[in-house]
């Protein structure tokens, strides 16, 4: 199990917190994205308060993560289209599941992937993530395109964090002691991908149902 974690090139963030850098193959991830925004489409999810948040969303899998004036809960249907969100393409589950295995969390089994679209000026605040039922499960989170840095503050929402910069095709396992940690982005600067534009996009994959 831990031969994994040292034949990639691997960072421990903090405990239960490990980035894979250039884990993913983002290019060929690339078109398979395209093809599920095709079914169900990019929005800005609203919060309770009324507020859009600043990046826009979709899923994929059995349970997709929707947040509306109702609240945040998972689903399985689309609220845009009424229909179900597109399955989890396999190649999505597979590197989900790799990179579980790989930071020693082996037995994954995601049935949702929330995807984010982030531009330049747009940002995550710290928020914890504990509507999926099962929190002993980890969240696997792929990043594509441009660089973000993401930071982690621990068990309070204020206070020190920890930074890292994400960069394309970096992976970042999330799970035991730090599994509830809060975490962020800060706003986007501007920079240019050569495939992927101006443009972030986030995968977490989750178990949480
Ligand atoms: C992002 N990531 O990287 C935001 N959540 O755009 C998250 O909010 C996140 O990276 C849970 C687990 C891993 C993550
Ligand atoms: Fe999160």
């Amino acid at each position: 199990m831990m031969r994994d974690l040292f034949d990639t090139d691997s960072l421990e963030i903090c405990p239960g917190m490990v980035l894979l850098r250039q884990f993913a193959d983002t290019a060929s991830l690339q078109p398979v994205l395209e093809s599920l925004l095709a079914v169900s489409p990019l929005r800005r999810m609203q919060t309770t308060r009324g507020f859009y948040l600043s990046v826009q969303s979709s899923n994929c899998g059995q349970l997709g993560w929707v947040s509306d004036r109702r609240g945040y809960r998972y689903s399985e249907l689309d609220p845009l289209t009424g229909q179900a969100w597109p399955d989890m393409p396999a190649a999505f589950r597979t590197l989900a599941q790799q990179a579980a295995r790989s930071a020693g969390f082996a037995g994954f089994d995601p049935d949702g992937c929330l995807i984010n679209q982030y531009v330049p000026g747009t940002q995550m605040g710290a928020h914890q993530d504990r509507d999926e039922s099962d929190v002993d499960a980890p969240i696997v989170s792929v990043s594509m395109g441009i660089d973000a840095r993401f930071f982690v503050t621990g068990s309070e929402r204020r206070g020190r964090s920890t930074a890292v910069d994400l960069s394309d095709g970096d992976v970042v396992v999330f799970g035991g002691p730090a599994r509830l940690h809060y975490h962020g982005v800060r706003k986007l600067k501007h920079s240019e991908h050569p495939r992927f534009g101006a443009v972030r996009w986030n995968l977490t994959f989750r178990k949480a149902g």
